[in-house]
């Protein structure tokens, strides 16, 4: 029969913590596009271009149009840095091409 059993207190060694952590999904730096009011671009070229380069339907395309007429710009939508500068670049080259002065730019949000 035994009669050397031991009984031990047990020490911080006997355990392991554990940090569980979000997974890190990367978050690129976003990029507002700006479209800026003139007195010259016709409103219907101004809405024409909101439909064509940035998805909008006749109707939000006509609120944003009078938004920059108004106020005197607005946000027309926001991309990561690559899709931002490819909107305004097409923007300026259509309406450079149609000879209208219209302004689109970008700003870090
Ligand atoms: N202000 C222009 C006009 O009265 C219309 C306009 C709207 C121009 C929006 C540019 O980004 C613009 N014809």
């Amino acid at each position: 029969m035994r009669t050397d059993l031991a009984i031990k207190m047990a020490s911080d060694e006997d355990f392991e913590t554990t940090t569980i952590t979000k997974p890190k999904t990367a978050k690129p730096p976003l990029y507002k596009v700006l479209l800026l009011n003139d007195d010259y671009t016709p409103m219907e070229f101004v809405v024409h271009i909101l439909e064509r380069f940035f998805g909008l339907n006749p109707t939000q395309a006509e609120a944003i149009m009078l938004t920059v007429h108004t106020k005197g710009l607005a946000v027309v939508g926001v991309f990561t840095h690559e899709i931002a500068e490819t909107k305004v670049t097409q923007v300026m080259d259509y309406a450079r091409r149609n000879q209208h002065p219209l302004q689109c730019t970008m700003e870090k949000e």
